[in-house]
């Protein structure tokens, strides 16, 4: 067995793991059976025992451009050595600048001003306030209501929570903020389709319908994935976010897309918005903005909601947006954003995105045929891989198929009962042959 030596590999006893609140994590399990990772390079890990395990999810979707890029270690480095902090709030540090306009210099036209947080959940809940403080500095106080949906993921604070749909999120919960849910748009007539289903457009006109019940006087904002990423490769079909994109132009609701995942070349584009010709007011962004080096998220908003807060916010002395984080915009994330930007260009993160696609959609879709493979959805470099669900135990067959996977030299991630792939944009056509190989054997060993 490899699991039990990992930790003492690691130097740490079984007591030594005990405190240590794992997030998102069967902590019981993980504690009897440690998985270590101690470093990393390229598109691989390495574990406490000393393999090398190629990680089939970007760590958690974050590292598309490969482990410890030197352009990235080197620029943090520096930075810390010319200034590790200083205040955001009232004062400012050039690379927060500088950094914001690259950034929307990459974002689609008209969305163009870039508010800093540190996380995917924070951009989520700053995108929520910041459009309930819209409509409330624009006299229709009234739209204060927000729609997500049905296994949708949108972080783990209090907004994002409510309106993600992922229910194994929520039930502990109980309703933290108001919030109305479209259904999901998976359906069993698109089973094993390539690229975006062709059935569902119709699920959009749900909308039409939640504005009919509430009126759009009282809705503030539509936050929606482009695609669903946690909630297991949920992609849209043909036409439904431009539907999305009219309803809410129609009935003046903001339309906010969480891009966390979607963002950054996971797409074959730089963004969702751009893959699928859609614009929303307001995207967030996390994750591939730092290649996951240093924690740092985005809200960017359009010219019209950044002048609404100027044009109401009193005195000029005053803030506009009563909105922020002691680490909004840390100047060490801000350099790691940067240098992540420069990889991102330089490198052609895009390109290899678009470059690859192909050949992983035919390796993921060779699968098509095991028994229990129940769907398989694709688009870009990710994909989802929905197992048969054993009755009464949700996820279980993933949770195994993971473990024999890291075994063999596999990091793979799951939600509920689907795997989810979304290789580094700088994979090799072999690292997913051997991604593809490992869960063949994984899923044809499972009762
Ligand atoms: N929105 C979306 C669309 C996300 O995918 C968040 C918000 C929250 O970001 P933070 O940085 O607060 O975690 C996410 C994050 C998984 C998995 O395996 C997905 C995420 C995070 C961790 C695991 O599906 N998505
Ligand atoms: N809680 C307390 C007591 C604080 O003083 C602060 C920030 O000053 C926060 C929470 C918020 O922390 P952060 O800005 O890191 O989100």
């Amino acid at each position: 067995m490899v699991t039990p030596d990992s930790a003492k590999a690691a130097g740490l006893s079984r007591a030594e793991l005990e405190a240590f609140w794992m997030p998102y994590s069967g902590n019981r399990q993980f504690k009897d059976n440690p998985r270590m990772i101690v470093a990393a390079e390229g598109c691989y890990f390495r574990s406490a025992d000393g393999r090398r395990v190629f990680d089939s999810c970007s760590g958690l979707y974050c590292s598309g451009y490969g482990h410890n890029r030197p352009e990235i270690a080197t620029a943090v480095k520096e930075q810390l050595a010319q200034l590790d902090y200083s205040p955001g709030f009232q004062f400012g540090q050039p690379k927060a600048f500088q950094l914001a306009n690259r950034l929307t210099s990459l974002t689609p036209a008209g969305l163009d001003y870039a508010f800093f947080c540190n996380s995917g959940s924070e951009a989520a809940d700053t995108s929520l306030k910041m459009a309930k403080a819209y409509w409330r500095l624009k006299g229709q106080a009234t739209k204060t209501r927000f729609i997500g949906r049905a296994r949708a993921y949108h972080g783990v604070n209090f907004g994002g929570t409510s309106l993600g749909g992922i229910s194994a999120n929520r039930k502990l919960y109980g309703q933290l903020a108001d919030a109305d849910h479209l259904s999901a748009t998976l359906l069993p007539e698109n089973a094993f389709t390539r690229g975006l289903p062709v059935h569902g457009i119709e699920l959009a006109e749900e909308l039409e319908a939640l504005v009919a019940l509430h009126d759009a006087s009282n809705i503030a904002a539509v936050i929606i994935e482009p695609y669903s990423g946690s909630g297991g490769v949920i992609l849209p079909p043909r036409g439904y976010l431009q539907r999305i994109r009219d309803i809410c132009t129609r009935h003046d609701i903001l339309l906010i897309f969480d891009e966390v995942i979607t963002g950054f070349a996971r797409t074959g584009e730089n963004f969702g918005a751009d893959a699928f010709g859609v614009i929303p007011d307001i995207m967030n962004l996390a994750k591939g903005l730092t290649n996951g080096a240093i924690p740092m998220g985005a809200v960017v908003a359009t010219p019209e909601i950044y002048a609404t807060f100027m044009a109401n916010g009193g005195p000029e002395y005053l803030i506009e947006f009563p909105h922020g984080y002691t680490y909004s915009a840390h100047p060490v994330a801000c350099a790691a954003g940067l240098a992540a930007l420069d990889v991102f260009e330089n490198d052609g993160m895009v390109r290899r995105c678009r470059d690859l696609s192909q050949y992983f959609e035919d390796a993921v879709h060779s699968l098509k045929g095991l028994p229990r493979i129940v769907d398989i959805r694709s688009f870009g470099l990710i994909a989802g891989i929905q197992i048969e669900a054993v009755p009464g135990e949700p996820a279980r067959r993933p949770f195994e198929i993971s473990m024999q996977a890291w075994e063999k030299g596999l990091y793979l991630r799951y939600g509920g009962d689907v795997i989810t792939l979304a290789p580094p944009f700088v994979s090799e056509k072999r690292d997913i042959d051997f991604t593809v190989e490992v869960l063949k054997a994984a899923v044809s060993s499972l009762d």
